[in-house]
């Protein structure tokens, strides 16, 4: 008779970029995970119950099969084509080292980058390590702003002066009416927070609204009013609801005088046209045309009815929240619809006050999160992270208007294109990024990028791609501190409950023998293994939040759950004392009309206010007559972005499928279930639709995350939403306008006659 162990329950965190981090214990016998469960109300005591969801239950499933990447490889076919041979560590690590110092040398460090990658959102992060390296070898090209708030988060920047604009959550059971605007947390989490507290208002009877193309699962889960909106037209119906605030006169005068700048003739900026407010834009002073219901019905579908009612309706619940998902910005134009819900909020005097909400990013924290200490990048010259492409073709060129910063100085050219991409623990390299056709054009010629290391779990459609592909570590190998997605008032562990598979290394420890080749391993580690540091950043930061206990107790309980969380009302004190504390901006006030904006030469292309602009592949593009349909992502319940896309048991949470209205879909001669081949021309998809009136008619969504699988033609096979994407920026942001494409749809036995 063999012998078991007992059952041993390990208690750990997730740390993908997932929309939450939640507890998970796992059931550990003979070395293998037998299961996992999760956090209980129980468990939470007085806090919100850290309940991990499908995904979480899944890691295991997901992150131990045999489709693992095993051990080093090299390229040896043609770059992208996916032949590779396997090699030692050593190897890898000596022809890292040699490439690294080659390419500095050959084209200076700004030459070096290193791609977006979320794969890994804990502290101890390939990315961020790969970077420290880089800094103290003299540097690399950095960037900034993210695929996640590329546009919401400058946006509310230019209006509030910062993007904590959130309150405590618990607050929103103080609303009377609440707004998600293009937001679903019942698939994209934003923390268990979110539906937690709107459960609770729901619950309490508060009405909820929810803005989006399609009837989402928040609306279901909440049982939700659904108003619908052509994608990419959010800002021309927040103009009319401001519209008809002012007609009816709802406004909270009162607060725009005293907080805001750029409202009204007599609240503009010193020495500017007074004609230039927004006033003037709404009433039609500007362009001859007021801002109507009836204006807006023809751009966003929505009914002249439903958002003069919701207009009134939101000026008169106050408070009200009106709270905006990352879904309406990332748009072509995507940084006019985060401007109009911040609008509306001061609007409506929803701003400072207890069951209101500022909108915007909304970011709220009350409790520091532990960081790796910093080292300097001599290097100080930034991209906009979307920009990575181009930077690889033409950087050389791009500067100012590419969006290219610097912190030193005005003349903010790059020295180089990037010629070596580290893609450690991310998909954006390929699978992720807008438009995979172009990338894969311009990353097979090794003339431009000469080098590219990826490290992941599975051969993904980046890790294709790589010259040195690299093993990594689960989640289950080895150890990193986690914190919360967004809102959450907790610190997470993930521990190390197997040993790695195969020859899987963690990115700090080959990363350490670079260091050590090329002569800075002191520098880099300072002495530390990854453990150490943990322990080392944990502990500095327990210097701080004196509430944190000891690392031991820390680790086996895998989180620790504040118990000290004030309640925080954003802008509270702003709002009652704009002189003693002026909001942190240039005017000290919320700026409606951006000076900054209008003495730049982004004046040119971007207004100073937040006002309706027709983007390129909206519903009245002319392109319309050729791609008739718009098509939008979104992030499902079925995957983290591209994680557990591998995983066939979550097929049965959500098939990949094309939404489309039946009216378009009967259009096409398309019954549900069938196959339909999806084009524009920047690529192709074959996928089977979902024909469901839970989308507007005109409009089709797909999730965005599915492994690319492109066909001897190069058809996409798998629904990978990116081959039919732009990699045309936004104006100002110069982010992803992921959610704005034109496309058609036919059955697929038809040629597409292109
Ligand atoms: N399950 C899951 N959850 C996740 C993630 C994941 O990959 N999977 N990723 C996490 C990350 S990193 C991020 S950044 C967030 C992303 O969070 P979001 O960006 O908020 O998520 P999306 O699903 O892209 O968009 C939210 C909603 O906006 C709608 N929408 C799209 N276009 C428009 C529009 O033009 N107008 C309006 N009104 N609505 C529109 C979509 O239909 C969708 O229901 O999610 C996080 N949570
Ligand atoms: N069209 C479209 N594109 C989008 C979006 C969209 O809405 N629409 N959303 C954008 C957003 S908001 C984001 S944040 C980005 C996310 O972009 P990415 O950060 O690239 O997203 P993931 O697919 O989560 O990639 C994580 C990778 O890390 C690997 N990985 C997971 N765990 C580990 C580990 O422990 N070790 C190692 N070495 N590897 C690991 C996974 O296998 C996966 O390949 O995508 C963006 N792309
Ligand atoms: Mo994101």
């Amino acid at each position: 008779m063999s012998h078991h162990e007992e059952v041993r329950i390990v208690n750990t965190t997730g740390r993908n970029n997932c929309g939450g981090r939640c507890v998970i214990h796992a059931w550990v016998r003979d070395g293998r995970i037998e299961k996992l469960i999760t956090d209980t109300r129980e468990d939470a005591g007085e806090g919100v119950p850290l309940t991990a969801c499908v995904r979480g239950l899944n890691y295991h499933k997901t992150f131990l099969g045999e489709d693992r990447l095993k051990y080093p490889m090299k390229r040896v076919g043609e770059r992208g084509e996916g032949s590779f041979e396997r090699i030692t560590w050593e190897e890898a690590v000596d022809t890292i080292a040699s490439e690294w110092i080659r390419i500095r040398d050959t084209y200076g460090p700004g030459s070096r980058y290193v791609n977006y990658a979320t794969g890994i959102s804990g502290v101890l992060r390939g990315s961020s390590l790969a970077k420290r390296l880089l800094s103290l070898d003299g540097g690399f090209l950095d960037y900034y702003n993210s695929y996640s708030t590329a546009c919401i988060r400058p946006a509310t920047e230019l209006m509030y002066g910062t993007s904590q604009t959130g309150s405590s959550l618990e607050d929103w059971l103080n609303s009377n009416l609440i707004i998600l605007w293009g937001h679903n947390p019942a698939e994209t989490k934003f923390d268990c927070g979110t539906m937690y507290y709107l459960k609770k208002a729901r619950e309490k009877k508060i009405p909820i609204v929810v803005v989006d193309p399609r009837k989402n699962d928040t609306v279901l889960g909440l049982g939700a009013k659904w108003i619908p909106i052509r994608p990419a037209t959010d800002s021309a119906m927040m103009d009319a609801m401001a519209y008809v605030i002012v007609e009816e006169g709802l406004q909270d005068q009162e607060f725009l005088d005293r907080c805001c700048v750029g409202f009204d003739r007599e609240h503009m900026p010193e020495g500017i046209d007074p004609s230039q407010c927004y006033l003037s834009y709404l009433t039609g002073e500007q362009d001859g045309i007021p801002k109507t219901p009836q204006w807006a019905e023809a751009i966003t579908g929505v009914s002249a009815q439903v958002i003069r009612d919701l207009a009134v309706g939101y000026a008169k619940a106050r408070p009200g929240a009106l709270i905006q998902g990352y879904g309406p910005q990332r748009h072509a134009c995507g940084e006019q619809a985060a401007r109009g819900g911040i609008l509306l909020a001061c609007l409506t005097g929803n701003v400072g006050v207890s069951g209101g909400w500022a909108s915007g990013t909304a970011d709220v924290s009350c409790h520091k999160n532990p960081v790796f200490p910093d080292v300097e990048n001599p290097y100080d010259r930034k991209i906009p992270v979307f920009l990575w492409t181009e930077a690889v073709v033409r950087g050389h060129e791009m500067d100012e208007l590419d969006g290219v910063k610097s912190e030193k100085s005005s003349h903010v050219q790059l020295a180089s294109d990037i010629k070596m991409i580290l893609n450690l623990a991310g998909n954006c390299l390929i699978n992720q990024h807008s438009d995979i056709n172009r990338t894969a054009r311009i990353l097979r010629d090794t003339s431009k990028c000469e080098f590219i290391v990826c490290s992941d779990l599975f051969m993904t459609a980046s890790a294709k791609f790589a010259d040195i592909l690299l093993p990594g570590v689960s989640m289950f190998e080895c150890e990193n501190i986690t914190m919360p997605w967004k809102y959450g008032d907790f610190l997470g562990f993930n521990n190390k409950i197997i040993e790695p598979l195969y020859e899987g290394r963690f990115e700090y420890d080959w990363l350490w023998e670079v260091a050590e080749k090329i002569g800075l391993g002191r520098e880099f580690s300072q002495g530390r293994t990854g453990g150490e540091w943990l322990e080392y950043i944990y502990n500095r930061l327990r210097e701080e939040e004196r509430e944190l206990p000891d690392y031991e107790t820390f680790k086996r309980e895998g989180v620790y759950r504040y118990q000290n969380n004030p309640v925080i009302i954003a802008f509270e004190k702003e709002r009652r004392d704009p002189r003693a504390y002026p909001f942190p901006t240039d005017s000290g006030k919320i700026e409606i009309f951006s000076e900054k904006v209008y003495k730049t030469r982004y004046r040119d292309f971007f207004p100073p206010i937040p006002r309706y602009v027709e983007p390129p592949e909206g519903p009245s593009d002319p392109l319309t007559e050729k791609y008739p349909l718009q098509l939008i992502g979104w992030h499902t319940k079925r995957r983290c972005h591209s994680i557990h896309d591998n995983n066939r048991e979550m097929d049965r949470v959500d098939l990949q499928r094309l939404w489309m209205n039946p009216e378009d879909a009967r259009a096409r001669d398309l019954e549900d279930g069938e196959t339909a081949l999806v084009w524009n021309d920047r690529g192709r998809m074959k996928v089977a639709v979902h024909v469901t009136d839970r989308i507007m008619k005109g409009v089709t969504a797909i999730s965005q995350g599915a492994w690319y699988q492109p066909d001897e033609e190069g058809t996409d096979r798998a629904g990978s939403i990116n081959i039919l994407t732009s990699q045309k920026p936004t104006p100002y942001a110069k982010g992803n306008p992921q959610h704005t494409n034109l496309v058609e749809v036919r059955r697929e036995w038809q040629e597409t006659g292109r």
